[in-house]
């Protein structure tokens, strides 16, 4: 019988391997965030005694952070090679045992502050790979051990043909994933060193009572790492902001160039915008409310000038994205902003750091430029964009809108007051009722939270009187220019989805 347990470490060592690289490299493409290998690392740094960690941060030094990279994929290659043998002795148990680490892995992501339905994907990805690896390496590995005169199986060839394959796969997805986390670390480091300054003119106060604080209804502020995140780039790009230049050009009397330092030495200001994107659905949560810190577009278009006969800024960012916004979006009294800051922070990568464009009252594809490196002021008569190019509507206002964020969708609740709460927003113009109905009863005023500005989104909540059953309840508002919420259904194409948001429940 032939010697075999050598191809079963090499074939756990490829399957664990794989297994990291679908993980990370799934995550590098959701969002930085979600590594899996980021999440055991942070149990593990949480689970480490405060000694071993001084000793750590003394022996290793500013290295800490790699050696502990370094010790996880040690840890976890050996934990392969222990799996192989054992798949190849004793199957199923080592892709048990293997699986077992997957949902080790999952349960490290959920232990992680943020949670959404994306957070598990990674790991149990990376469970599933190495699960498939390692049984049909395993199953060959068997049959070549089984095979000999009279019993034709697999031979050496086919078993090297197999591990050597999915090493080859391992070491370029591997490759890939090294590379994706590295510019990752390298981006964190340099938002790291930033000190971004004091506003000259600061947000507007959150008056009391904005916030409502409905357990089942989002926070009024949303948090950075719970914002929704909209773009093409399937890496985050990594722009240096000691060398990231912002460039004027175009119809304007002369083209500026500006540098980061320069914008942060600007007058800088902070406003509440909340951001949509035109392809949230009715009753979706592709939308977000921060506080952004930056310097109004419309003083670095004065300072360049803007031609006549000009009626749109087409933006360009890093990685060759575009949009066109209306020039008068940027040039009129609203904090159409280049924005820095988001929550008090410099702006996460993957929200554009390290300068965006931020304008109130417009869906992002028509205006917030992430890595935001060009504005050329132009005609739209001779600029199209990439979104406006596949189809999308070159005006993008945001629509008036509302949301139930509770009670939730088929939530089963007690029959008797229930209360209905959520958020309504219409940038920019500000809203100034909202309603619900339950099934075909009369729509009733709901309580309208303070509003922090016309460019935020308002909470409103109602109590509404539930029999026993299944009821639909639903949600209209009304803004500060006396339009009702269009209550037709229409998809996202070409320019944001309208109607009302109902959710059914069942009283009882
Ligand atoms: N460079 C770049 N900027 C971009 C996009 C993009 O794909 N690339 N998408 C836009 C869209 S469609 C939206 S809705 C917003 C989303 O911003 P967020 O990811 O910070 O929420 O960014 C806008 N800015
Ligand atoms: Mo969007």
């Amino acid at each position: 019988m032939p010697r075999t347990w050598p191809w079963a470490g090499a074939a756990g060592l490829v399957a664990a391997a794989l297994a990291v690289a679908a993980g990370e490299l799934s995550a590098a493409v959701l969002s930085p965030a979600l590594s899996p290998v980021t999440a055991v690392g942070a149990v593990v740094v949480d689970a480490v005694p405060g000694p071993v960690k001084d000793w750590a941060i003394a022996v290793f030094g500013t290295a800490d952070k790699i050696a502990l990279l370094a010790g996880m994929l040690l840890v976890i290659a050996l934990i392969g090679m222990a799996c192989g043998l054992l798949e190849t002795r004793r199957p199923p148990w080592g892709s048990a045992v293997l699986a077992g680490f997957g949902v080790l892995g999952a349960a490290a992501a959920l232990s992680r502050a943020q949670f959404s339905a994306l957070t598990l994907l990674p790991p149990l990805l990376a469970g599933l790979v190495g699960v498939l690896v390692l049984r049909t390496l395993a199953a060959r590995i068997r049959s070549y051990a089984a095979s000999g005169p009279g019993h034709p199986g697999a031979s050496r060839r086919d078993v090297l043909a197999a591990v050597g394959g999915g090493a080859a796969v391992a070491a370029v997805g591997g490759g890939l994933a090294g590379l994706s986390r590295s510019s990752q670390v390298a981006a964190e480091d340099l938002r790291a060193g930033i000190d971004l300054p004091s506003p000259v003119e600061p947000a507007l106060p959150v008056p009391a009572g904005a916030d409502l604080s409905i357990p089942g209804t989002e926070p009024l502020i949303t948090p950075n790492a719970d914002f929704y995140r909209i773009d093409t780039a399937l890496r985050v790009p990594l722009v240096n902001p000691r060398e990231w230049r912002l460039r004027v050009t175009g119809l304007v009397e002369r083209e500026v160039e500006l540098t980061y330092d320069q914008l942060l030495a600007k007058p800088l200001q902070e406003s509440w915008v909340t951001l949509a994107c035109v392809s949230n659905e009715v009753g979706g949560s592709l939308i977000g409310n921060a506080r952004w810190l930056g310097w109004p577009v419309r003083k670095l278009l004065a300072e360049a000038g803007v031609q006549a006969g000009a009626d749109v800024v087409l933006s360009a960012s890093e990685d060759g994205w575009t949009a066109t916004t209306p020039l008068e979006a940027l040039t009129d009294a609203r904090d159409s902003l280049l924005a820095v800051g988001m929550n008090g922070e410099p702006l996460p990568p993957e929200h554009g750091f390290p300068v965006r464009m931020v304008v109130p009252g417009l869906y992002g594809y028509v205006s917030a430029t992430k890595w935001v490196t060009e504005l050329k002021v132009s005609r739209f008569a001779d600029e199209t964009a990439y979104w406006t190019d596949r189809g999308w509507s070159e005006r993008g206002p945001v629509k008036l809108s509302s949301r139930i964020d509770t009670p939730s969708r088929n939530a089963r609740l007690s029959a008797g007051t229930v209360t209905v709460a959520g958020v309504a927003w219409a940038q920019h113009t500000g809203i100034s009722n909202v309603q619900v109905k339950v099934d075909d009863g009369e729509w009733q005023d709901a309580r309208l939270a303070a509003g922090i500005s016309a460019d935020t989104w308002r909470q409103f909540a109602a109590d509404v009187e539930l029999s026993a059953g299944d009821h639909t309840v639903e949600v209209r508002a009304f803004d500060a220019a006396g339009n009702v919420q269009d209550a037709t259904n229409r998809p996202v194409v070409p320019d944001g989805a309208t109607g009302l948001h109902s959710v059914t429940v069942s009283a009882g």
